[in-house]
């Protein structure tokens, strides 16, 4: 065998046991032993049937990604999953955990199927810009049915068990000890004298042939199209609809060949790419250093847009929430804020009325702050004014346990500034959410020059039980996010001003992959944000940078804030969210651009798009200068969860690569000769040109 796949027997029944921590994927050594496991089987005649499980805690979860790319080792996962198909004693797989892409597709691949209750199953192939393989397009079909199949693999979703037994992926339901289970589910099928059952062999899953085209033709035109800018989807309707008219032998190759063609594209690139960075914020120096502190109850300070969905966030992590605001009004308002969320769930019935109570039960409005005196860790989100945060600070100071963590949701305030309020800055840390903070997934943990390594790694732990993605940031103005934003941001402002239509500019970022372009994005999170920022920050702005928001300004100074408003760079119809350009605004953009004496000019879509990421990496790379990141692969996750970058470009930073960081370079060298203060390039970008590097080694030098 090989050490990663043992064969046991138990009486005339063989257990095949693979054993590769910790998801168990499918290495070339687990593939290589599964294929000696069943020439073993097959060779015994002694052994009746054969079962095959994972250690540990799943099923094999996949093909192992990290192999992508590499050359291929025999034997190859497909020619792994005919041979168990092959073998002429029926084989059970037994699943728990999450049985996925390569690891479906070899239970597929074994002749009958049973399952832990709490198991999942899913091709998410899709997730990583390929499609499944090792068979699962021409076996799941024939079991499931064509529009069950192609949705879970285009979806990427992972399904119940419960729900995969009645889509006839399970056979059953194991009852107690899973393996005692497919032991005895075994030894029936070889007492029923039921012999191998080849799943590319079946057809119950499959209709009519012209219910089978209709299925294809309806996939092709209804997820396909959802599925905007990924390759795979399509190639998973012609591999499954070539796999109906030819051999298990000629659909494995044509299925092969697609597979191969997606692991080209570079959007195959950019999702292996997220999938590894996603994983990879929590490992931080801190994390290694200390472990967190316990976290069970904790304190929020403030009701508002922010402190109910970090609420909400924290009591579906099964944490006890208090809430702190400044008097009953506000307080009422802050509990109605959290308890419409759990209403709206029980009115779509994702919650029933007892789940909301229990919910609901570890939630506490309060005003007075001594009710906080027993939370582990205390997260303020009060209005964005320094002394306000710092009166909040002091107070805390008084009434909270020695060793609570006490943390701001401040967007861009100086927390060293915040933490010089209380005589604990060491216990001070950012813990900045993005709105809404019971959805949005990005946390950032941001580092003042006093916390200590375990009360870093507390906020590390709170995003794990919130499911959050962490990224840590180090202490500057708008950290790692809004500080690039600022730039990106302010390089669209300046292509209105000169010439651009805001439109064409948003039109530019969908078509790049944005959900929304940065103007719709501004109606949506309230122009006013900015004019406030913009305002606070009008003393201390240098006179000899150009100013970015003339245009903008005077929308707010129409009370256009967006959406809240009704108007904004769109109008908006009473319920409408999508909006339709505003010609006052064409207007205003007009006459800022006389006042400006700016002869207007075109941009081309591919000008916009250059612009407009060029200013992000340039960020980019002076945020990993000053160690605010501390490796691109981080910028790349605040980018792809907390600012809908398009996640198969792999985020700002893996872009570059993609892109080519000479292609950046000259890009910023072309647009220095006109604005040499904004576009001056970053010295690393310099400094890596020169060296050849790319941030993905940086990336790999930070995992080292
Ligand atoms: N290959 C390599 N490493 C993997 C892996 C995989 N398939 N899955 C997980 N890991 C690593 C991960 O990087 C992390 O490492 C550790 O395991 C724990 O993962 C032909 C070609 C299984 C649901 O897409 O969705 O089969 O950070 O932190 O939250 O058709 O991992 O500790 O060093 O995510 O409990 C299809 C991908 C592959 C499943 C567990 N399979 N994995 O989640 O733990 S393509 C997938 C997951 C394929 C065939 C094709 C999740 C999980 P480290 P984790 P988790
Ligand atoms: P908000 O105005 O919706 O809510 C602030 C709440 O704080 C109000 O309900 C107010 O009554 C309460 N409050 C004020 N002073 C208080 C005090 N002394 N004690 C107790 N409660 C007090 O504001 P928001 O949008 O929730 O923003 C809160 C913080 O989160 C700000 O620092 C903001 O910059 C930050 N933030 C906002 C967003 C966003 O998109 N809105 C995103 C990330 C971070």
């Amino acid at each position: 065998m090989s050490d990663q796949v043992t064969l046991t027997r138990d009486g005339e029944i063989a257990v095949v046991t693979v054993e590769n921590p910790p998801v168990n994927a499918l290495g070339a050594a687990v593939r290589q032993g599964l294929y000696k496991a069943m020439e073993e089987i097959d060779a015994d005649d002694a052994i009746k049937a054969a079962i095959i499980i994972g250690s540990g805690r799943t099923f094999p979860a996949g093909a192992d990604i990290r192999e992508f790319g590499q050359p291929p080792q025999p034997p190859g996962l497909s020619e792994v999953c005919t041979r168990i198909e092959d073998a002429t004693k029926p084989v059970v797989a037994a699943i728990h955990g999450t049985a996925l892409g390569g690891g479906l597709e070899i239970s597929l691949g074994c002749h009958y199927r049973i399952a832990d209750p709490k198991g999942r199953v899913g091709l998410p192939e899709v997730l990583i810009g390929v499609l499944p393989g090792a068979g699962g397009t021409i076996r799941l079909p024939r079991v499931a049915g064509i529009a069950a199949a192609l949705d879970i693999m285009i979806s990427g979703r992972q399904v119940g068990a419960k729900e995969a037994l009645s889509l006839g992926i399970l056979d059953r339901l194991a009852d107690g000890d899973l393996l005692d289970s497919a032991k005895s589910y075994a030894r029936e099928l070889v007492a029923e004298g039921a012999g191998p059952r080849k799943t590319s062999e079946r057809s119950e899953g499959l209709g009519t042939d012209a219910e089978n085209a209709a299925a294809l033709e309806a996939a092709r035109n209804g997820i396909v199209k959802k599925a905007k800018g990924l390759y795979a989807p399509a190639r998973m309707v012609d591999s499954m609809e070539y796999s109906l008219t030819h051999s298990l032998q000629d659909a494995s190759n044509y299925e092969r060949d697609c597979f191969m063609e997606c692991l080209k594209t570079p959007q195959q690139k950019g999702l292996v790419h997220a999938f590894f960075a996603e994983r990879a914020s929590a490992k931080v120096p801190e994390n290694g250093r200390a472990d967190p502190r316990p976290l069970s109850k904790i304190g929020v300070i403030g009701g508002g847009t922010m402190g109910a969905g970090i609420t909400v966030a924290a009591l579906n992590a099964g944490l006890e929430v208090t809430m702190v605001e400044r008097d009953k009004g506000s307080i009422d308002r802050g509990r109605n804020n959290v308890e419409k969320v759990y209403a709206r769930d029980v009115e779509k019935g994702r919650k029933t009325e007892e789940q909301k109570a229990a919910i609901m039960a570890r939630y506490t409005p309060s005003t007075s702050y001594d009710d906080l005196g027993d939370a582990d860790l205390i997260i303020e989100a009060v209005f964005e004014n320094m002394d306000v945060k710092k009166e909040v600070f002091a107070i805390l100071d008084k009434v909270a346990k020695p060793g609570a963590v006490l943390a701001s949701n401040t967007s861009y305030l100086n927390i060293d500034e915040i933490a010089s309020a209380t005589s604990r800055p060491e216990d001070v840390i950012g813990l900045h959410f993005f709105s809404p903070a019971n959805i949005m997934r990005l946390l950032e943990i941001v580092i003042p020059s006093n916390a200590t390594d375990d009360a870093i790694a507390t906020g590390f732990d709170l995003a794990k039980k919130m499911k959050k993605v962490p990224v840590r940031a180090g202490l500057c103005d708008g950290f790692i996010g809004n500080r690039i934003l600022g730039k990106y941001a302010t390089a669209a402002a300046y292509m209105v001003e000169d010439g651009a239509s805001p439109y064409a500019v948003d039109e530019a970022l969908v078509n790049f992959g944005y959900p929304m372009g940065i103007h719709a994005m501004g109606d949506l999170a309230g122009l006013d944000i900015g004019w406030s920022n913009r305002k606070n920050k009008a003393a201390t702005r240098s006179n000899d940078a150009r100013y970015n928001g003339t245009i903008a300004d005077r929308l707010c100074e129409n009370g256009w804030f967006g959406q809240k408003t009704g108007k904004g760079w769109y109008v908006y119809k009473e319920g409408d969210r999508r909006g339709t350009p505003n010609p006052d605004a064409e207007k205003i953009i007009d006459e800022a651009r006389r006042d400006l004496g700016i002869a207007p000019r075109e941009f081309t879509e591919d000008e916009i798009i250059r612009r407009y990421l060029a200013a992000m990496i340039n960020e980019g790379a002076k945020v990993l200068e000053e160690g605010i990141a501390l490796k691109p692969s981080d910028i790349d996750v605040t980018f792809l969860f907390g600012y809908g970058f398009p996640r198969y470009r792999g985020g700002p930073m893996k872009y570059a690569d993609m892109y080519g960081l000479e292609n950046v370079l000259n890009d910023l060298r072309e647009f220095e000769k006109e604005d040499p203060k904004f576009w001056k390039p970053a010295q690393l970008i310099i400094d890596m040109v020169e060296k050849g590097e790319s941030f993905d080694d940086l990336n790999k030098r930070a995992a080292s």
